[in-house]
C-alpha cells in the first residue's frame, strides 16, 4: 500500500513512542543520571557521537563559582546542553549583540535574559526558566507502559498454584484442546483464550501441553505483560513480534467455529470455516487496525472493542447478537453479495464484476481507483485487476456505511488522487464529471460543478479554504452526503430526495444506535432470507414442470440451486464446484 499522508499523524505517533520507548529505557535513564552528575561536577562530556565535524562538548563552570544559588547553578548546567554546537566561550555570530554563551547573573539576583535569535535559543529559554529538582531528576519514575501497567501486587505463586491443580486433573497433567477451557478459567482468561493459550504453550504442535510448559509460559506472559490486551498480543504473535498479523488469528477463530454453539450449523460445512474466518480477520483489522499497517499492535486493541467481543463470546450463544465482529449474517450477506458478482466463482473479482454492485451505482472512476492499490491489500489487485473476497469485506462495509474513521479513510484514499493528503478542486472535479455525465443520461439536469461545490463545501467547511483533509471530513459528521455526490449516483439522488433538514437532523443527532452498517446488513439478511425461501418453493413445485430443453430457465435454476445449497448445509456429495480455497490467498 502507498504511504500516502494520511498515514502522517501515525508516523508522528510511532516516532512519540520511540522516543518514550527510548526515554524510558534503564540505559537512557542511567546515561542521562550520568550526564546529570558530570555537568555538577563541572566534568567535560562527549557527546558528539556520529558527528565527525564537531566534538560536541558541555562544559560547565558551576563549580568556578561556588556560591551561586542551586536555581542559578541549574540555569548555568542547562543552557550549554542547549546550544552544543557553540561552546560558551566561542564567540556566536547567531547570537545578538548583548548576549554570551553562558548566563549570568544579573544586579537583582535573576539571570540577564537573552535577546531570542533562533529556535533553539528559545528552548534554551524554556529549559533556563524551570529549575531542575536534584531529587526528581534522579528518580524519574516510568511512565511508558507498552505492555500495560503493572499491578500493585500480582500474586504470580497463588495463580500458578491454581493452574497446576489444573493440570492434575487430566491424565499425565497433560492438556489437549479440549481441556483447554478449564485451564483459560484457572488463568482468570475470557474462555476463548483456550486456542491462544494451547498454542503459546506449543500445544497446537504436540497436540497436547504438559504442565511445566503452560507453567512456565504463562509465568512468563503474567512477568511482562500487565493487561490484558498486552497479553492477548503475546499469546498470538510471533516470537518476538509485539503485534498481530492476520494470519495470527486463523486457529483462535478456527477454534471459535469449533466449538462455539451458534456456529453448530456450520461446523459441518467445512468448506466455508475459511470465508467465515477470513470474514472476521477482515472486520477485526478494519475496526481495530486503525493505522492500516497490517499489524495490530497493543495499543490498538487496547482503544478498540475487540476483547470484551471475545470475552462476550463466552456467555453469548447468537454469534449475531456480535454485529461487529463475530456476526454469522453479516458474513452471510457479505459472502451474498461477492458471490452475486464473482460470476466465475473463482473467490477474485474484476472491475467489471465490482461495477455491477448496486446495480452500477458506483462511477467507473471510482472502481478505478478501488483497484488502483489505494485500498487494497497485496498487489494483485492492482497488477492483475483482481480483487479478493478479503478486499472486497472492506469495500462493502465502506460502501454501505460511509461515517466510520475506517470508511472515511477508504474513500478518502481513492478520491485523492495525487496521495497528497487533500482533496483539491481537481479531484473532486474529475470525479463530478461522471455523475453529471451520469444524470444527463438519466435525463436530469445536473448541478453545474460550481454550484456543487458551494454545497459541499458549506458541508465539509474545510479549516483552509478550497483544501478538504480527513480531518475536516471525520468532523463534518455529513461525509456520507459529500462522497456519495461524488461516485455514489444511487445514493446521490436518495440523499437529494430526502428532506435536507432532516439529513443535516441526522449529522447533528447523537451518536447513532445501530450503524449504517447493521442496518444494511440486517435488510440485506432478511431480503436473502425470504429469496432464498421463494426459491425453494419455486423449486418444488415447478420441479418437473421445467421442460429441460429450456435452457435459460434450467440455468437460471442451477445458478439458484448452487446458491441455496451454498448457504444451507451442503452435502457430502454436493458436486460443487469450488475451488479449494487457500488462506494464503487472502492474506498475502
Ligand atoms: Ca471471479
Ligand atoms: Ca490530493
Amino acid at each position: 500500500m502507498p504511504a500516502a499522508p494520511v498515514l502522517q499523524p501515525v508516523l508522528k505517533m510511532k516516532v512519540d513512542e520511540l522516543f518514550l520507548n527510548w526515554l524510558s529505557e534503564t540505559t537512557t535513564q542511567l546515561m542521562l543520571k550520568d550526564y546529570l552528575r558530570r555537568i555538577k561536577n563541572g566534568e567535560r562530556i562527549e557527546t558528539g557521537a556520529g558527528d565527525g565535524k564537531h566534538n560536541r562538548s558541555l562544559v560547565c563552570s558551576a563549580n568556578k563559582n561556588n556560591v551561586v544559588s542551586k536555581k542559578n547553578m541549574a540555569e548555568k548546567t542547562v543552557s550549554p546542553l542547549s546550544t552544543p554546537s557553540s561552546p560558551p566561550s566561542a564567540p556566536s555570530t547567531a547570537l545578538p549583540s548583548g548576549s554570551c554563551g553562558s548566563p549570568r547573573v544579573g544586579p537583582n539576583g535573576r539571570p540577564v535574559r537573552r535577546s531570542i535569535g533562533t529556535k533553539l535559543q528559545v528552548q534554551a529559554q524554556v529549559k533556563k526558566d524551570e529549575p531542575i529538582t536534584p531529587a526528581l531528576s534522579e528518580n524519574i519514575p516510568r511512565f511508558y507502559f507498552p505492555r500495560g501497567r503493572p499491578k500493585a501486587n500480582p500474586n504470580i505463586d497463588s495463580l500458578i498454584s491454581r493452574i497446576e491443580r489444573t493440570f492434575s486433573q487430566f491424565p499425565n497433567e497433560r492438556a489437549t484442546i479440549e481441556d483447554m477451557g478449564k485451564v483459560a478459567k484457572a488463568c482468570e482468561c475470557p474462555l476463548y483464550w483456550k486456542m491462544p493459550l494451547f498454542c503459546a504453550a506449543g500445544g497446537d504442535r504436540t497436540g497436547f501441553v504438559s504442565v511445566h510448559k503452560f507453567v512456565a509460559m504463562w509465568r512468563k506472559t503474567l512477568q511482562t505483560c500487565h493487561d490484558d490486551a498486552s497479553k492477548f498480543v503475546h499469546l498470538l504473535a510471533k516470537p518476538s513480534c509485539n503485534y498481530i498479523e492476520q494470519e495470527d488469528l486463523i486457529p483462535f477463530l478456527q477454534d471459535v467455529v469449533n466449538t462455539h454453539t451458534g456456529l453448530t450449523f456450520l461446523r459441518e460445512a467445512s468448506d466455508f470455516h475459511s470465508r467465515y474466518i477470513t470474514t472476521v480477520i477482515q472486520r477485526i483489522y478494519y475496526n481495530v487496525n486503525r493505522s492500516w499497517t497490517g499489524k495490530i499492535t497493543c495499543s490498538e486493541l487496547r482503544k478498540s472493542s475487540f476483547l470484551q467481543n471475545v470475552a462476550l463470546l463466552e456467555d453469548e450463544e447468537d454469534v449475531n447478537q456480535l454485529t461487529e465482529y463475530f456476526s454469522y449474517e453479516h458474513f452471510y450477506v457479505i459472502y451474498c453479495k461477492f458471490w452475486e458478482l464473482d460470476a466465475d466463482h473463482d473467490l477474485y473479482i474484476d472491475q467489471k464484476d465490482l461495477a455491477r454492485h448496486n446495480d452500477h451505482a458506483i462511477s467507473h472512476k471510482m472502481i478505478e481507483r478501488i483497484f488502483s492499490g489505494a485500498v487494497t491489500r497485496g498487489k494483485r489487485a492492482h497488477k492483475e485487476g483482481r480483487m479478493s473476497y478479503a478486499d472486497f469485506v472492506w469495500f462493502l462495509i465502506s460502501e454501505e456505511d460511509k461515517k466510520t474513521p475506517t470508511s472515511i479513510e477508504y474513500w478518502f484514499r481513492c478520491m485523492d488522487l495525487d496521495g497528497d493528503g487533500v482533496l483539491s478542486m481537481y479531484e473532486l472535479e474529475y470525479f463530478y464529471e461522471e455523475q453529471c455525465q451520469r444524470l444527463e443520461n438519466m435525463a436530469i439536469e445536473p448541478l453545474p460543478f460550481e454550484d456543487c461545490l458551494c454545497q459541499m463545501l458549506d458541508l465539509v467547511k474545510p479549516k483552509t479554504e478550497g483544501k478538504i483533509t480527513l480531518h475536516d471530513l471525520k468532523k463534518c459528521k455529513l461525509s456520507h452526503l459529500f462522497f456519495d455526490t461524488f461516485f455514489n449516483i444511487e445514493k446521490y439522488l436518495d440523499h437529494e430526495q430526502k428532506d435536507p433538514f432532516s439529513v443535516i437532523r441526522d449529522g447533528e443527532g447523537e451518536v447513532q444506535d445501530v450503524s449504517d452498517w447493521e442496518k444494511y446488513a440486517a435488510e440485506e439478511y432478511d431480503s436473502l432470507v425470504a429469496e432464498e425461501a421463494a426459491n425453494e418453493q419455486f423449486n418444488d413445485g415447478y420441479e418437473h414442470a421445467i421442460d429441460p430443453i429450456d435452457c435459460q430457465i434450467s440455468h437460471e435454476l442451477n445458478l439458484r440451486t448452487d446458491k441455496r445449497h451454498f448457504f444451507q448445509i451442503p452435502s457430502p456429495h454436493s458436486n460443487l464446484d469450488l475451488e479449494e480455497y487457500e488462506y494464503e490467498d487472502d492474506f498475502e
